[in-house]
Formats: structure tokens, sequence, C-alpha cells
């Protein structure tokens, strides 16, 4: 699915701004800022938790040298599901939050103003991903409300997350180019798939270096080969994107083009390491959300860019698009920035019985996960959707097909071995795959691994368990890493996530006392002696980049705050301490 950009052949109208709102049981419309989650922008806690169905509506013009083309409205995502009208024209709808869809609306609309309404609900359930626990209840007044109970602790931010755009596209036209290549030193060999929609004869290509000088030129039809001598490679933080133009002809006349940015590197694993342009890389980086003040879980260009320069002056080079696909905006700026890509799916919560007796229903408590969970389904169709639409950025080295699921539960490796085949023969360029494990399944008693290109792991010794006992944490993480390695001898180990809630502001004589900023740093510091000795541990991805909102409970004081920055983008100390660290830290071992 190509990203929607304005071309000489393609138009382009950005919906964003005020839109009218309004949730499903009421009948006045309110205004609501398009994209962003509606969550925090209506004040009253009723608002900010509604389950339910919600609507959305807005106008737009188009203009008779419009109407010429075919016409198309595409959504970056809406959180959970959609339902699109077109002026009172049902045109289509999409389950699942994180990953765009596009519809052709050329028959619904006319001259001059045209009305959008999307009927949206956030409802979590046992099929869907993420996975929630859906119930409905009487409240007081003795009306019915729906309920989500999360299977994961942020917050379940919803509404039309990501931009809305009409985009014109000819009567024949690109829908699709698939790009992949050989490198052999200097010279890349560089295989262009094309999805061509329409009547044409041929199309060409035209590959550009950052100098905007012509390096490839091809001609011909759906396949095309193309040479380029003395490439220049995407390396992590200093990337090279090449530009692609593909223009389908008929008659010598020229009737869609299409830019496509890419960079070229390689990916492989050998001998316990992570080889980026064969050298072994060594991942530095994170597990994010996307989260801001007012916008939510909706795109917030400004954050990305101070996110992505918050990450750079740390000396960072990597993150996980925990846990759920980040927009294409950010895809884009991390490709462009030469930002390393766990490219996470949705598929979190896949744990039936994670605070078993005490979270959830006793009753309940012997059901098994892999039995219970309906969400084959979404699970397949979330990653053909997220491969679909990231396989040409070099930035993705791999794909992270769940995390924290029940890995130790009976049926756990039948759950996942369709879904990792799934994933290696949906991309072109054969990425490694993996899964990130929980704590609950340590090496052991895990059933999944032998599935995945690389042990991710999320470890917590010395805050969930042995809290703030760092010298027993030590030891028994000592002994995980090592009976893994043994399990594994030939699998890289890392970390997807480690870190310790930390309250800014709050200090400590005792260094040992959990939440203080004091705290935080000798978490870290205790496991970096253990990983720092180990040569098949190829990288730290601690847990989180910031603050960020999450459901209610106990554990969580406004959110977790197990951020190297607050919410609002303030280091705690340990950011600091990760500058030192991290700066010192090659890319490559
Ligand atoms: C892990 C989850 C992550 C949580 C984290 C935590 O993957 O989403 O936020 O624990 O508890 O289990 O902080």
């Amino acid at each position: 699915m190509l990203y929607p950009l304005a071309t000489e052949t393609r138009q382009l109208i950005d919906l964003s701004g005020e839109w009218q709102f309004k949730f499903a049981n009421h009948t006045d419309w309110q205004p609501i800022a398009v994209p962003a989650s509606f969550n925090d922008q209506l004040v009253l806690s009723e608002c900010k938790n509604y389950v339910g169905d919600f609507c959305y509506q807005t106008e737009f013009y188009l203009t008779p040298a419009m109407l010429k083309e075919r016409i198309f409205i595409r959504f970056g995502s809406v959180s959970h599901f959609a339902q699109v009208r077109i002026n009172d024209q049902t045109i289509g709808e999409h389950q699942g939050g994180f990953t765009p869809f596009e519809f052709e609306i050329t028959q619904a609309v006319r001259l001059g103003k045209n009305l959008v309404r999307v009927d949206g609900n956030n409802i979590l359930n046992n099929s869907t991903l993420p996975v929630g626990n859906y119930s409905e209840y009487q409240n007081e007044q003795g009306e019915m409300r729906k309920k989500v109970s999360e299977n994961f602790d942020f917050f379940n931010y919803a509404g039309i997350h990501r931009p809305v755009k009409i985009w014109t596209k000819p009567q024949s036209y690109i829908e699709d180019i698939t790009i992949t290549y050989e490198l052999e030193q200097t010279r890349a060999q560089v295989n262009v798939a094309l999805m061509l929609q329409g009547d044409w004869d041929s199309a060409k290509i035209r590959i550009f270096d950052e100098n905007d000088q012509e390096v490839a030129y091809s001609e011909g039809l759906v396949c095309q080969q193309l040479t380029i001598e003395n490439v220049v490679r995407w390396q992590p933080r200093n990337a090279y994107l090449y530009k692609m133009q593909v223009m389908l002809y008929q008659n010598e006349q020229c009737l869609d083009s299409y830019t496509e940015t890419f960079g070229m590197r390689t990916v492989e694993i050998k001998d316990n390491q992570f080889l980026i342009n064969d050298k072994p890389f060594y991942f530095k980086g994170y597990g994010r959300h996307e989260d801001t003040h007012f916008n939510g879980r909706g795109l917030n260009n400004a954050a990305n860019i101070l996110d992505t320069n918050l990450m750079k002056w740390q000396g960072a080079n990597s993150f996980r698009t925990s846990h759920y696909p980040y927009s294409e905006e950010m895809m884009r700026l991390a490709d462009r920035e030469g930002f390393v890509v766990i490219d996470e799916t949705t598929a979190v919560g896949l744990m039936h019985n994670f605070g078993a007796g005490l979270i959830n229903d006793p009753a309940e408590q012997d059901i098994n996960t892999w039995q219970k969970y309906t969400t084959m389904e979404a699970h397949r169709q979330v990653i053909k959707e997220l491969i679909q639409r990231d396989k040409n950025y070099a930035c993705v080295v791999m794909w992270s097909i769940a995390n924290e699921p029940s890995s130790a539960e009976e049926g756990a490796y039948e759950y996942f071995k369709p879904l990792f085949d799934l994933a290696r023969e949906c991309d072109p360029q054969k990425r490694p795959c993996c899964f990130v494990n929980i704590m609950l399944a340590p090496a052991g008693k895990d059933l999944v691994m032998a599935l995945s290109d690389v042990i991710c792991l999320n470890r917590y010794y010395g805050w969930y368990v042995n809290t703030a006992d760092l010298s027993q944490a030590k030891k028994a993480l000592q002994a995980e890493l090592e009976y893994w390695h043994t399990l594994f001898p030939n699998k890289p180990i890392m970390f997807t996530e480690y870190g310790a809630d930390t309250v800014a502001g709050l200090h400590d004589m005792d260094f040992n006392t959990p939440f203080t900023e004091e705290f935080q740093i000798e978490y870290y510091k205790a496991h970096h002696e253990v990983i720092d000795k180990l040569p098949y541990f190829i990288g730290e991805q601690v847990w989180n980049f910031a603050d960020f909102q999450t459901k209610y409970g106990t554990f969580r004081v406004q959110g977790n705050k197990k951020g190297l920055f607050t919410r609002t983008r303030e280091p705690k100390m340990a950011a600091h301490y990760f500058k030192e660290r991290w700066n010192s830290i090659p890319h490559f071992g």
C-alpha cells in the first residue's frame, strides 16, 4: 500500500483539522480534533473512559478536475473499528486500530460539497488484537453500559488517530511497488515488482540518489531489474535514501507517476550476532508508545520530531514499535534518520491468566489461553497489513509477531508456528522474525523460542521480582541468560524491555529506594554489569522511552513511570546516565 503523496498525476486533500463528533447514544455533535484520540479532549471521566460506538463527520470539496480522476479516501488508522460513509452511502469498513485502509469512492462523490461520516468503536475482546475482556453491565441509573478490561497496561485510546486523506489517482494507476535487492560490495541489483491497475503498455523506472542524480533507468512491464553502481548503503544513524520514480505509460503518454524513497542494507543473523551490512550491530534504544498529552495516541508530528532528536541526543540507534504498528509518518522519519526498527504487530495481551486468581475470575483460572482466545484471524490480518505497509523501509530489520504472549502454555507453539510462517512468506525482503518473551515463560518453560530468530526478553529482575534486591536480581538474570544460551547457542539475545518505575523528582540518599531517580540508575547499572560480559548479548532496549498513560491500576501512579523521560519529555537522571553510556558504545561491536 503506497503512502499518500501528491505527485504530478495525483492530488491530495488532507482532512486533518476540526471534525464533528458524538457518542452513539448522544444527539448533539461537538467539535473534535483529527487526528487525535477523543479521550483527552472531552474533560469528563465518562467521556475519557467511554466504551462503545462513536461517530465522526466532516465535509470536503471536489473540483471538476478532480472528478475526472478516480477518487479514494485513505485512513492512516482508526482505533479500533470504522465503518465509512460518503454522502450517506456505505463505502466499507475496517477492523484493527493501527493499520491504514483505503476505499475507492469515485461512484459516491459529487462536485462541490461531500460529507464523510465514520461510525467507529473502541471495543476489544477475546477475538481482537490487542486483546481485551468485554462485558456489559447496568449503571446506577439502570442503563446498560459497555466495559473493556484491557489485557495490557497502556490506556485504550481511541478515535481517528492518523490523517485522513482524499487522494485522486488516474484511471490507470500504480497501486503498489515492492522493492527487493541484492547487494554485492558496491553494486546493487534492484528488483521492482509493480502492481498496476487499468490499461497501460509500459512502465518506466528512474532511480535518483540523494543529489537527485539519476543512477539507474529501466523500461518494461510489472517486473523490472535495475543496477546501481557505487551504492551508498543505508546505515544505522547514517541513512541514505534513494528515490525511485515509477511512471506508467500508454502510447508514449505518462498516465501516472509515483516516487518511493528507499534505502538498501543487508540484515543477517550469524554466530549469535545481528549483522547489518555484514557488521555486528548493537541495539541501543527503547520500547516506546505513541502517547502524548492532548493527542493521546493520535499522530503528533512535533512529538515525533522531538523524540527523534532526544533519541539522537542519547546516542540511541533503535526502537521497537511496542505494542502496535506506529504511524507511517514515524516510520518514514526513522527511515530518514537511520533508526533501526523492530516492527511489532498489535498482538499484545495474549495471556488469559496473567493475574491468576487475583485479577481474573478464579473460575476461569484453568482455562487455556490458546483454547479461549480466537485471535488467529486478527493476527493473520495484522501481520499481512503490517508487512504490506512497511515492506520497503530499510529501517525495519525485524518483525515482532507478538509481545509477551502466554508462551509457556500448551498450544502456544501450534498457535505461533503458522503465524511465523505467514510473516516469513509475506516479507519480500525475508527479514528475521521474533516474538517478545515474558518473564512468566522463562528459559526451560517457554515453548515458542525455537521459532524466533532472536531471543527478545522483557525482564524485570529487581523490579517485579527481587524488588530492590539488585544483587539477587543480577544472579537470577545471569542464570537465566546462561540457560537461554545453553538452549539456543546460536541465537543472539537482547532486552526488548527492562526498567523500573521512577517518579520524576523523587530522591533518596538510599539509592535502593524504589521509585526514586537514584534507584532507576542503580537498577540499570546492575543489569549492565551482567550483560556487558556476554558476547552473545546484542542489545538493550529500555522500558520505556517516556512515561505514558495507562489504565487504572495499583501499579500505576497516573500512568506507567518507567520512562527515561517524563510524559512531557523532561529527562530523569537516568536519561543522562544513558546518554553517557550509549555515546560510548559504538553502533557496531
Ligand atoms: C511488560 C509489558 C509492558 C508494560 C511493562 C510494565 O510488555 O507493556 O508496560 O511490562 O509493567 O509486561 O511496565
